[in-house]
């Protein structure tokens, strides 16, 4: 299989570049880049400016605060990008605006064969480029950031450890919160965990967890996962469910 593709369009490639400190340089992401499962790189929109200011943003139009990305700079470093490789690359943007990032959304991404993540910076990106390129809009929360790139290596990093060989324990992406199961996603927040030592500063591990007795401990991780997502989460068992 060839690697996963992605490729990042931004004003700030050092941020993924390989000295930078960022998340995708270590741990599951930089193993996984190392073993060929993966391949990543950031090209600077400014690159594809084409004036002599390297100039890629703008005054918008109706006034204002800000400053907005110019069209034909993001446009260029698309269209060059994708030149780069044959095969179809799924356009991504990272915007406020954008539909809430899911774990299903994750998935679908994980299937292609190459992601190409638009990150916005400034007050946002002229309204006509959006449409022209016609990406997928995608936002990771009901938060404001300073920009795309964070956002970005979010579902880079989300995306990664769902590919073939990326965990070293297959199992452990199959038993997490948003794990699917069939058609829908088994939504239950993950139970308490323990290790060494049994009491630590007055507290003990639960009871139920030392006897070796397995079906017990199932049966009490799983109260666990329902009573916390109730209490936490209501929203993860559906509507009706909230006050419940
Ligand atoms: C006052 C208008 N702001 C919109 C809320 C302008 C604005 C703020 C921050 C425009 C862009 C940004 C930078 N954020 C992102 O590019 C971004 C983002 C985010 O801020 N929150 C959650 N998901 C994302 S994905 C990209």
């Amino acid at each position: 299989m060839r690697p996963l593709r992605i490729d990042i369009l931004t004003t700030f490639p050092e941020m993924f570049g390989p000295d930078a400190g960022c998340a995708m340089n270590f741990s599951i992401p930089a193993r996984a880049r190392k073993a060929g499962i993966v391949e990543w790189q950031a090209t600077n929109i400014r690159d594809y400016a084409g004036n002599k200011h390297d100039k890629t943003d703008d005054r918008p139009f109706g006034g204002g605060p800000g400053m907005v990305m110019s069209c034909q700079p993001i446009f260029d470093a698309v269209t060059a990008v994708e030149a780069a490789d044959p095969r179809h690359a799924t356009r991504i943007l990272l915007t406020p605006q954008g539909k809430p990032l899911t774990q299903q959304m994750v998935q679908s991404f994980a299937h292609h064969p190459r992601l190409l993540l638009i990150a916005g910076h400034y007050e946002g990106i002229d309204e006509r480029v959006i449409e022209e390129l016609a990406p997928v809009e995608v936002s990771i929360g009901d938060f404001v950031l300073s920009g795309g790139e964070l956002a970005a290596m979010i579902l880079m990093d989300a995306v990664i450890r769902l590919l073939p060989g990326a965990l070293g324990d297959e199992a452990s992406a199959c038993i997490e919160s948003f794990a699917p199961v069939g058609p829908q996603c088994v939504r239950l927040l993950d139970h308490p965990h323990y290790t060494r030592p049994r009491e630590w500063r007055g507290r003990a591990v639960p009871e139920v967890l030392l006897g070796g007795h397995h079906a017990d401990v199932e049966k009490w991780r799983y109260e666990q996962r329902l009573a916390r997502t109730k209490a936490r989460r209501p929203d993860l068992l559906g509507p009706g469910t909230e006050q419940s």
